[in-house]
């Protein structure tokens, strides 16, 4: 297999920080429409000659977009891998609960604040517990592990390592298997990407034989009875994901209905592979200039509900497939701390490349 190059790792982290900074400016609408989108995208391009002095009101030229929590978590995440040169799960646990102090207001989920708050704490001493105590015991859902998972796959080049740090990584916050199985499909996902020229029938098999394994252990199987899910539940989708693609195109209430828009790693993590996937080919209702990167930040966008972070997850992956070629200047410059992200990428192409 030929090692990924420096590229890839900037399209990763780049695509990653455009769908969080552009989602998050539309997260939770039940409905996006998409000429409001495309014109709210047509204010980040430079100002044509005949306009200039005249700059378009609301426009999002500059640093001005800020990121969300995804971006913060991710952050921490590979922050973490860069000082410690591989997972520790103390330092990453101290990470997220320090930066969660210093800017509390990123649109953090509901509960996942308490795991925080119980980390800060002297008294914790096993920091997998404020996680497994969540929701009664439960542990939680939802997409959090998922969405800041891309710095693993970045750093780990063999599958195990990519399944069992995206896992660990999660699990600080995620105890329950339906939040850290979406994480692990999350890393495998954009391990996948990162070698490139796979077609999409190869990059879903080999997600379905991944996870239709990691889906089968006893606890996996009992969290997905006990929410009254069917067994496998993140295979099941990836499987209707490659009955969709055989379609030339599927109604949005389809995609919603199957695969959905929400908080729960189980209906986003699916809906962004799938977005990835779809927007390989063209749109007819995106225009044409767009690339496919682009195209799959904008798909994802147009679905409504977690915009944010399905953007931030479909964009980790298209990024990592495409490569920074495909990251439009002036999107990337719109986004807060975007040039710090470009450094974090070069750094971990450096550890990948060094640990091999
Ligand atoms: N929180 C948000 N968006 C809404 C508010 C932000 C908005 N911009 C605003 O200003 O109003 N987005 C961020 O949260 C998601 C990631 O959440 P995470 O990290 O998984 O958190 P949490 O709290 O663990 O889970 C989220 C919710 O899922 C439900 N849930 C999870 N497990 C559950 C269980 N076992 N039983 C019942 N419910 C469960 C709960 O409602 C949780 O609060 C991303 O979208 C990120 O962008
Ligand atoms: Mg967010
Ligand atoms: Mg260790
Ligand atoms: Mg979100």
């Amino acid at each position: 297999r030929p090692r990924p190059g420096p590229a890839r790792f900037r399209g990763c982290l780049a695509g990653a920080l455009l769908g969080d900074c552009l989602g998050a400016v539309f997260e939770g609408r039940s409905v996006v429409k998409l000429p409001e989108l495309l014109s709210f995208l047509r204010g980040l391009e430079p100002a044509p000659p005949e306009e200039e002095g005249g700059e378009a009101a609301g426009s999002a030229r500059g640093e001005s977009l800020p990121y969300t929590d995804d971006t913060a978590m991710s952050r921490s995440v590979v922050q973490s891998l860069l000082a410690r040169g591989e997972f520790d799960e103390v330092d990453m646990a101290k990470r997220f609960a320090e930066e969660y102090k210093k800017e509390p207001n990123r649109g953090y989920g509901m509960a996942v604040v308490n795991v925080f708050k119980k980390l800060l704490s002297p008294k914790c001493s096993d920091v997998f517990e404020p996680a497994r105590a969540q929701f009664n015991g439960k542990g939680s859902y939802g997409n959090g592990g998922a969405m800041r998972v891309a710095g693993i796959p970045l750093v780990y080049a063999d599958t195990q390592d990519v399944k069992k740090f995206a896992k660990l990584s999660a699990e600080l916050t995620h105890a329950n298997s339906l939040g850290y199985n979406g994480a692990i499909l999350q890393a495998l996902a954009v391990h996948l990407a990162l070698q490139g020229g796979l077609s999409r029938e190869t990059f879903l098999e080999q997600l379905i034989g991944h996870m239709e394994h990691v889906e089968a252990d006893d606890k996996s199987l009992s969290d997905a009875r006990a929410l009254g899910f069917e067994d496998l539940p993140f295979s099941r989708r990836l499987k209707k994901i490659k009955e969709f693609l055989e379609f030339s195109s599927v109604p949005k209430e389809d995609v919603l209905f199957e695969l959905g828009n929400g908080i729960a790693a189980l209906r986003s993590v699916p809906t962004a592979i799938y977005s990835f996937l779809r927007c390989m080919d063209t749109d007819p209702d995106i225009p044409e200039h767009y690339n496919a990167l682009q195209r799959t930040i904008i798909y994802c966008i147009s679905l409504g509900g977690d915009t944010d972070t399905i953007a931030t997850m479909a964009g980790a992956i298209a990024g990592a497939y495409y490569g920074e070629e495909q990251v439009p200047p002036s999107w990337e410059q719109s986004c807060e701390a975007f040039q710090e992200t470009q450094r974090m990428a070069k750094s971990l192409y450096e550890l990948y490349c060094q640990r091999l």
